[in-house]
């Protein structure tokens, strides 16, 4: 028996110590001894996963007063403090150890500062609390893909929500014995005040050590901060999927539904709040997730799986119309945790729901009225925008049936997409994969939204759509994913989508959102070769009469050729200030850029500049087709 083991006695029933035994890692014991030796809590509660021990983490997040249940059997509400309301990237570093370098543009703490700082944090963090010790298979367990990960929480809310969002890992632990590796998450919530919420923003951190493949969270709830295998164990997961040949990616994976019953798998990048949940859960196709996808080349093929099986998503803009599916299911009965909504009368609110708001309740803030101001005097908005909703993807209708095949899916296609107003057009297809790696992924350039606590609305780049979680030296990234591709038989093709682009002169979006259903229907049939195309400087995009008919038979709607025009004319002068843009950042921030990237950005540049020659700076898409 080890001593760790041993050590953890005291603050363990006879139960639980039996549940924490039958896992024969000492690697776990010591994790969790160490944990309880730091954060000093006053016992510890382990998971086994089993229903009863679910259903008692339940019940305690909502008797802590962490969660209150809502009046829709199995709904409750969760609020994060004021300043913990999305991914805090300011308080987000990595733990560097000496001698050991990273790119600058992640943010970074030298490992032993970083330690002692976030050690001190958590010293008796947990006193009088029970610390709760949870298990999880990232992927469907049992799998090739299988990444297995352990978290110690002080929080009823975030244990839940990992039971909801994570596939159970107890039983893998228990049965893979010693010697098999995972990766650690230790949270603390910190100090709460009455209504159980993190006091101590100003103490926020979030601390990752790779070279342990620990990540630390203290006085923090929010769930991308707190919940460690969401964005925070996959910026591990990054990692050891650079060193050992597959892809951890920030993507959704849907199938899309063609011709004759076929079905077809994409995977999706977007930043958050980018229109990766939307695109996924499309009325009439099937979502296998909506977040994180782990890749793998399997005998030549891209496969994929999903992480998790839950789903943490954003509220604001689902209604009966744009989200029809959702919509349905945040108003049945059900496990959900909503956070950050606007209650009255035990029902949850949230921005763009389709129907007036109540104009008083409970919000973030407290008691919440309209008219309500901040200190310094803003109108407080009855929701938070980044308002979220946790539920496990098996109560949708439409939740893929492969969600837990081992060898995960064949993927099809890709798509990136950003909010770019002003270049790309809605829709495009790469001239091979390396061309959309380059051209799509590397260059994907956004405008910051509520999903963190920045400024909104301001541009970036955001690399593949996982800027925020990049552990690896960019250029790295990108040659890895390059390697990757080279080395399938047929590679997914890649696509870059836009929702974003605006009109340049009055500044309206050209598209609705549903709209985003007709071009996944025309990815569908790419990927078969059974649409045409036309060639321009930065794709293939689709021809009016296939849109024409794919409006009439997806959305019912006619698709007038005046909007063709606008929404897929090529904006050379825009186009060539994105492709300035791109080079700049990875000439001056990136020191290992592959080659290609200039190569591949530069032969667009070309392809640009020889088409304004003949047609001018916007030119039609109907112009390049022979
Ligand atoms: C995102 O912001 O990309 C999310 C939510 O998916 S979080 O868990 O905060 O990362
Ligand atoms: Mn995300």
């Amino acid at each position: 028996m080890s001593s760790y083991l041993e050590a953890l006695r005291p603050r363990l029933s006879e139960i639980d110590y039996r549940k924490l035994r039958a896992i024969a890692n000492p690697e776990v014991h010591r994790f969790v001894a160490e944990a309880a030796d730091l954060c000093n809590p006053k016992r510890i509660f382990v998971c086994s996963n089993s229903a009863e021990d679910v259903a008692y983490i339940r019940r305690k997040a909502i008797e802590t007063g962490e969660e209150k249940p809502l009046k829709a059997h199995g709904h409750t509400v969760h609020f994060d403090g004021v300043y913990d309301q999305g991914r805090d990237r300011r308080v987000t570093k990595y733990l560097v150890p000496k001698g050991d370098t990273l790119s600058k543009v992640l943010n970074q703490i030298d490992r032993d500062e970083g330690l002692a700082e976030i050690r001190s944090l958590l010293k008796n963090s947990m006193e009088g609390r029970t610390m709760i010790v949870l298990f999880v298979s990232l992927g469907p367990p049992n799998s090739v893909f299988t990444v297995l990960g352990m978290q110690c929480t002080d929080s009823w809310y975030v244990a839940h929500s990992e039971t909801i969002l994570f596939r159970p890992g107890y039983e893998v632990f228990r049965r893979s014995g010693s010697g098999r590796d995972f990766l650690r998450v230790l949270h603390s919530a910190g100090k709460l005040d009455k209504n159980m919420v993190s006091m101590e923003h100003e103490k926020k951190r979030i601390y990752i050590d790779y070279a342990e493949n620990i990540i630390y969270s203290v006085n923090t709830q929010y769930a991308g901060n707190s919940v460690g295998f969401k964005k925070l164990a996959f910026r591990l997961a990054i990692r050891k999927a650079n060193q050992e040949g597959w892809l951890a990616e920030h993507m959704m994976i849907m199938g899309v539904h063609g011709p004759g019953g076929r079905k077809t798998y994409f995977a999706g990048a977007f930043p958050s709040a980018c229109g990766k949940t939307s695109t996924a859960m499309l009325p009439g196709e099937t979502i296998l997730g909506d977040d994180i996808a782990y890749i793998r080349n399997i005998n030549s093929v891209a496969r994929a799986v999903n992480v998790e099986c839950g789903i943490f998503g954003i509220l604001q803009g689902i209604n009966p119309k744009d989200d029809p599916l959702l919509f349905e299911v945040l108003n049945s009965p059900g496990e959900i945790i909503f956070s950050n909504v606007l209650v009255k009368d035990g029902k949850p609110y949230w921005l763009g729901m389709g129907c007036d708001l109540p104009e008083d309740g409970v919000n973030y803030t407290g008691y919440w009225w309209e008219g309500k101001t901040d200190e310094n005097g803003n109108r407080i908005p009855p929701a938070h925008k980044n308002a979220r909703y946790t539920v496990p993807l098996r109560a949708l209708k439409n939740c893929d049936p492969e969600l837990d095949n081992p060898l995960g899916v064949e993927l099809g296609g890709i798509m990136y997409g950003g909010r770019d107003s002003k270049a790309y057009v809605p829709v495009q297809q790469s001239f091979s994969w390396e061309h959309g790696v380059i051209a799509y992924g590397a260059s994907l350039e956004t405008e910051t939204t509520f999903a963190t606590v920045d400024k909104e609305g301001i541009p970036e780049i955001n690399m593949m759509s996982i800027q925020d979680f990049i552990s690896i030296p960019l250029g790295q990234n990108i040659r890895h994913l390059l390697d990757f591709g080279k080395k399938l038989k047929k590679p997914p093709i890649i696509f870059g989508v836009n929702y974003f682009l605006r009109d340049l002169e009055t500044g309206e979006y050209l598209n609705a959102p549903r709209d985003k259903h007709v071009w996944v229907k025309w990815m569908e049939l790419r990927v078969h070769n059974e649409a045409e195309a036309i060639k321009t400087p930065t794709g293939y995009v689709p021809k009016y009469e296939d849109l024409r008919r794919l409006f009439r038979q997806v959305l019912g709607k006619d698709y007038p050729k005046r909007d063709y025009i606008k929404q897929f004319t090529i904006r050379v002068p825009e186009n060539l200030a994105k492709i300035d843009r791109v080079k700049k950042f990875y000439k001056e921030k990136v020191s290992d850029t592959p080659i290609e990237l200039f190569k591949i950005l530069d032969q667009q540049r070309r392809r640009l500049v020889q088409a304004r020659k003949r047609f001018g700076d916007y030119i039609s898409p109907e112009k390049f087709e022979k």
